[in-house]
């Protein structure tokens, strides 16, 4: 090096916007970066030129982010998930940076059309869920909120597995993003970090009562950070995620290899690279294997290895950790990072065991995410202690001081004992994930106020007893740039020419849209937006099912997670019994209807399975009977992902929202529909309740049970039987698919599920049956009636910008990071 200083190496000019610059350089990159002539460039090719330029914008940006942080000495949060489900990112990042005229004139100035090779992006699907959804969009809202932060997740060779369809079953293909590299992501050698499992405990040095403990890992893998940069809206701030990638320490053992062993060889390498290849398709259930607590300790250590560097590096100092950096928890997954965070403190960096509990428990804030009781993850003591000696020890440790300080401060029973302990002594040991996070973290946060309510008096009922302090609400949210600006632009444009620009920058200026509910030459505008993307709905539909459906009947949409909880099971029943009303009686003004459905079953989940296999049987039947007279069409899209969804939402009439009340923690599916002008169709569950309170009960369809009478009746032994013999149409629906009506090939096929309806009906879809039906009906009314019908989505839209993600990260940021 010559005699410059860091401080005086010249930084880059920011780079052009004008479209003939930008169409310039992506010529340059074709040619230098993927080596193409641009006379036989393939549509791929192209793509990942124009992501390169477009990358080059946010590089300037996200440097300027980086630096400003360590010049402020702000505060940073770090956000652990197992799971992102981030989808597409070229046009987000276009639109946030302000771009999209300018490339999209670049690109034709090339002869490409800039939706066509949009639609070739991979559709990163590290998630299974809302739950990995959520996580997407808190990124995005971060940095739009301005809070300095970064993701820490799995980089997954295989997303969620690609779902097809053979002959109505689901089939699980795997899913390859990586294909075609990934020009978003950069992969940082120098950020790797050891990551151990298995071996003993030594015990060091240390005086007589502060004996030093020493982990020695019998197995080490390397895990690599790959960072892709997140930008906020209006490229105010670009954010990190960062994604661990597992390595071998020796790629190839020599010996082996040279002795002839070659596949030996290759074994460690082999073992190492398997960690990170595949996403759990869990959602909700435990997956239960080895592999997945490996995945979790591997992402955890690596993560908080990468923050006490960084930390260190800045401050030289860890006492003020909890000053300058917030740690959230995204559900259990993370969780084993409360004891690695207590391990690096107390046996690397020589803390004091209560002053480390302090800074990890100041630190770490969780989040629950469900209240299925089947989800909250455990792990078999010895497992645990095998994988993770020193962890179990610590866990012992925390164990002993918060049984203590419950006996003795506060007295509580065996039973309340029993039940906050981070071992679960019925049965099996196991070691209880919900309550080391919960005991590791100063806020405990549900999802919307429901669940918040409920989690107080069933999951953490004794731990919210001995620290009343603790949980707290954080409603979910949505981030409006992708799912309204970007998926909707017809509404967009209509709002922005109606009301102005103001909602772009903050939801909630969409309020104003209000006083044009009952305008008639709105409400057709608005319903001319909807219409045409019900015609887009319907050329997918066509393209990839050869099923044309009428754009002016009315979509009725129920997508997301296929599980008994959220009920498509109640809304095919529903729809077969429609079926048989609208044969039954042809002179009534059956109002025609579209039900649309689609989402993943976890592939071990048997009954979810089935209720596709259902759906598509029912499909077949009713679409090719002549005398429903194209009133009544029935479809499962295939193969449900953040771009199906981009789609699907702007061209929802009605949304369908109806789980079992007490189930659902929050949803954001509901927000989604009802930003973009759908009416929802719902129980009182999970955000559906906050839902109501913000657009009103005259603009959204609430019936059944509520959460407590869900209780009730599963408590005082509810009689689906007597339920279902006192309503006609539930039992000649449930008797017909029972009989094999639509299984005309097997009988039986559903005979066992639904002989679970009658015999014990968990899921109340018996018990709410009549109330979703009469529901339904009035729905049919209000369609009947298009002034009527608009006026409430047109309000719904107006009235949903607080379930922007941008308000919750702000409460987030305020109320649990102290951060931004
Ligand atoms: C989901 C919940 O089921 C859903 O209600 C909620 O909106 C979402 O998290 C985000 O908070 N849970 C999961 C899961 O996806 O895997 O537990």
């Amino acid at each position: 090096m010559n005699n410059l200083t860091k401080a005086d190496l010249p930084v880059p000019a920011p780079r052009s916007s004008r479209p003939e610059i930008l169409a310039e350089e992506i010529i340059e990159r074709l040619t230098y970066r993927i080596g193409k002539d641009a006379k036989v460039a393939k549509p791929h090719d192209w793509l990942t030129a124009t992501i390169l330029v477009i990358r080059d914008r946010v590089i300037d940006k996200w440097m300027e982010s980086t630096r400003r942080v360590y010049e402020t000495g702000a505060k940073r949060v770090y956000y652990l998930s197992l799971e992102f489900l981030i989808g597409r990112l070229m046009r987000d990042a276009v639109s946030n940076l302000g771009l999209m005229e300018e490339i999209t004139n670049a690109l034709s100035s090339l002869g490409v059309d800039i939706r066509v090779i949009a639609g070739l992006e991979p559709d990163a699907a590290l998630g299974n869920g809302g739950l990995g959804r959520l996580a997407a969009c808190f990124m995005e809202s971060m940095a739009t909120v301005d809070v300095p932060a970064y993701g820490y997740g799995i980089r997954y060779v295989h997303g969620l597995f690609r779902q097809q369809m053979a002959d109505g079953w689901q089939v699980e293909l795997p899913e390859t993003w990586l294909a075609h590299g990934n020009p978003w992501e950069f992969e940082r050698q120098e950020s790797s970090y050891e990551i151990g499992f298995g071996g003993g405990v030594e015990t060091v040095g240390g005086h007589d009562d502060q004996p030093r403990y020493v982990w020695k890992p019998a197995e080490r893998v390397i895990a690599t950070a790959f960072d892709t940069p997140v930008v906020g809206w209006r490229a105010k701030r670009v954010n990190t995620l960062r994604l661990w990638s597992a390595q071998p320490i020796d790629p190839i053992l020599l010996d082996a290899f040279n002795a002839g062993d070659h596949i030996g060889a290759l074994r460690e390498s082999n073992k190492a690279e398997s960690l990170t290849r595949v996403l759990y398709p869990a959602d909700a259930t435990p997956a239960g294997q080895e592999l997945r607590l490996r995945q979790e300790f591997f992402f955890s250590s690596a993560s908080l290895q990468d923050i006490l560097r960084r930390h260190l590096q800045q401050y030289d100092d860890l006492t003020n950790l909890a000053d300058k950096v917030a740690i959230q928890l995204n559900d259990t997954h993370p969780a084993v990072s409360v004891t690695e965070m207590m391990r690096l403190l107390v046996d690397v960096h020589g803390f004091e065991f209560d002053k480390a509990w302090d800074i990890t428990r100041n630190t770490f804030g969780y989040t629950n995410h469900t209240l299925l009781p089947e989800a909250l993850e455990s792990w078999p003591v010895p497992l645990f202690e095998r994988l993770l000696p020193r962890h179990m020890q610590i866990i012992y440790a925390i164990n002993a001081k918060i049984l203590v300080e419950a006996r003795k401060a506060r007295n509580f029973s065996d039973t309340e004992i029993r039940s906050i302990s981070l071992i679960d002594e019925n049965g099996d040991r196991r070691v209880r994930m919900g309550n080391l996070a919960f005991v590791g973290s100063h806020s405990i946060n549900g999802v919307s106020a429901l669940h918040t309510d409920l989690m107080k008096v069933t999951v953490f009922a004794d731990l919210h007893k001995l620290y009343p302090d603790r949980i707290n609400n954080k409603t979910n949210g949505i981030t409006p740039r992708r799912w309204l600006m970007q998926c909707n632009p017809g509404l967009t444009s209509l709002v922005r020419e109606t009301i102005g620009d103001a909602f772009l920058d903050d939801a909630e200026q969409l309020k104003p849209l209000d006083q044009f509910a009952r305008d008639s030459a709105f409400q057709q505008k608005f319903a001319a937006v909807k219409r045409a993307n019900k015609v887009q709905l319907s050329n997918l539909v066509a393209s990839r099912m050869g099923i044309k459906l009428d754009p002016n009947a009315m979509f009725d949409i129920q997508i997301k997670r296929i599980h008994e909880y959220k009920r498509q099971l109640l809304n095919i029943i529903e729809t077969v019994a429609l079926y048989d009303q609208i044969r039954s009686h042809p002179e009534l003004d059956w109002q025609p209807r579209v039900k649309l459905f689609a989402g993943k079953a976890a592939p071990s989940y048997h009954n979810a399975k089935l209720i596709i296999k259902l759906i598509n049987d029912v499909a077949r039947v009713i679409n090719n009977d002549p005398s429903v007279r194209g009133l009544l069409k029935v479809v499962f899209v295939p193969n449900y992902n953040v771009s199906l969804a981009e789609v699907m939402v702007p061209a929802a009439d009605l949304s369908e929202q109806i789980s079992t009340a007490g189930m659902e923690a929050s949803g954001t599916g509901n927000m989604k529909f009802g930003l973009n002008g759908a009416l929802t169709i719902g129980t009182l569950d999970g955000a559906n309740v906050e839902m109501r309170d913000n657009v009103g009960e005259d603009n959204i369809i609430i019936f059944g049970l509520k959460a407590d009478e869900v209780a009730n009746l599963r408590g005082d032994g509810h009689d689906p039987r007597a339920v279902i013999e006192r309503s006609r149409e539930l039992a000649q629906a449930l008797s017909a698919i029972a009989s094999g009506v639509f299984s005309p090939d097997d009988r039986n096929r559903y005979t066992a599920l639904i002989e679970g309806i009658y015999s014990h009906d968990w899921f109340m879809v018996a018990a709410d049956f009549d109330a979703y039906a009469s529901a339904q009906r009035e729905v049919d009314i209000l369609w009947a009636n298009p002034s009527e019908w608009y006026a409430k989505t047109i309000n719904n839209t107006a009235r949903m910008g607080w379930f922007s993600s941008d308000r919750t990260i702000r409460q987030y940021a305020k109320e649990i990071w102290r951060a931004g």
